[in-house]
């Protein structure tokens, strides 16, 4: 209801101000009246079109020194460095190229302004000039192109080399779970028909797989510093995206099919952690959080750094809070935790 008396209020003050206006125009005696631009007029725009250039340049100068600090900080995969100059080198160029253009759309829009008397020149055209603007971007584009076809099938080659930890990630309404192929790193056969909630058997594993006995199913995900992870994705009822942001990584998840996608973690979260820019984030959010705190707002506990698994496709109501933990440690640690967790066999077992 207020939405909509605020609505018609700043409808009615436009209305108030349009007529005030015509009344303001009317009540000025001109010695002239004509729609027709005069030197003054043109004049006067092309000095607002410097005004205009001025104040693009200070806003992205602004959003630059305001918002550069919540940029993703660096890559903790190895493809992620090579993804990150793909994107920095992209952006570079295009920043170069419209900081220039953009100077020069507005000044000849300026020097060029209508003057009573100026004609325009007529000018067919000129070969050498078309050669130059279509040359050059076509080596740039190409090159960026081929860079990116370079780096994408690079980064997209998902192998069994260099003995990868196998792990599924399974995606539903709203959460996530993982599910380690165990002692013989080789994933049991699975299918959503074969889920048992009341037997625990949330996955849907076939019981009479052998591989799937030893499968370990978590609700955080561990991985070993250094070692390649090749990913499994599924999905039990909707479209869904695996979405590693701090690892460079994104996979849709897609029932019915199973979708893969590789990396190597390079840095442990304990490193992570320790990163200036990581420090400072936290700092930053832990701040905002103490003064919720004070305030006795929900949501206010102190936080302290973690990578995430994140559902990057909108996927339904509580799609925002679909999230899982991804802690990065040493082997040693990782062999700890793993030997620490129940098998699927087991968990049958008991359930029986
Ligand atoms: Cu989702």
């Amino acid at each position: 209801m207020s939405t909509v008396l605020t609505i018609a209020v700043l409808v009615l003050v436009a209305i108030a101000i349009w007529q005030m206006t015509k009344i303001f125009e009317l009540s000025q005696v001109k010695a002239e009246i004509t729609q027709v631009a005069n030197d003054k007029d043109n004049k006067y725009n092309g000095y607002l079109l410097f005004a205009f250039l001025v104040f693009i340049y200070l806003i992205t100068i602004f959003c630059f020194w305001k918002y550069s600090k919540f940029i993703l900080p660096e890559a903790a995969s190895e493809h992620g460095g090579e993804y990150d100059s793909l994107l920095l080198w992209s952006f570079v160029i295009i920043f170069i190229v419209q900081t220039i253009t953009q100077a020069l759309l507005h000044y000849f829009g300026y020097k060029y302004r209508g003057e009573k008397g100026r004609k325009a020149l007529f000018f067919a055209d000129n070969d050498r000039l078309e050669f130059i603007w279509t040359i050059i971007p076509v080596i740039v584009l190409a090159g960026l192109i081929l860079w990116g076809l370079y780096t994408w099938t690079n980064i997209m080659d998902i192998n069994e080399d260099d003995d990868p930890l196998i792990v599924e990630l399974y995606a539903q309404q709203f959460n996530w779970t993982a599910r380690y192929g165990g002692g013989d790193n080789v994933l049991g056969d699975a299918n959503v028909r074969m889920i048992d909630i009341d037997k625990a058997n949330v996955l849907g594993l076939d019981e009479s797989d052998p591989n799937a006995a030893d499968d370990i199913i978590v609700k955080e995900l561990h991985l070993p510093v250094g070692r390649k992870v090749n990913f499994k994705m599924r999905s039990q009822d909707v479209l869904h995206s695996a979405y590693m942001p701090h690892f460079r990584a994104q996979m849709n998840c897609v029932p019915g099919m199973i979708t893969e996608f590789s990396f190597t973690p390079t840095i442990t979260t304990a490193e992570m952690r320790l990163k200036p820019e990581i420090v400072d984030k936290v700092n930053r959010t832990n701040a905002i959080r103490a003064e919720r705190a004070a305030n006795g707002e929900p949501n206010s506990d102190p936080w302290e750094f973690d990578y995430v698994l994140l559902c990057n496709k909108i996927c339904g109501k509580s799609h925002y809070n679909m999230q899982m933990k991804i802690i990065v440690e040493t082997e040693e640690e990782y062999n700890e935790w793993i030997a620490s967790q129940q098998t699927f066999g087991d968990l049958m077992a008991s359930m029986k």
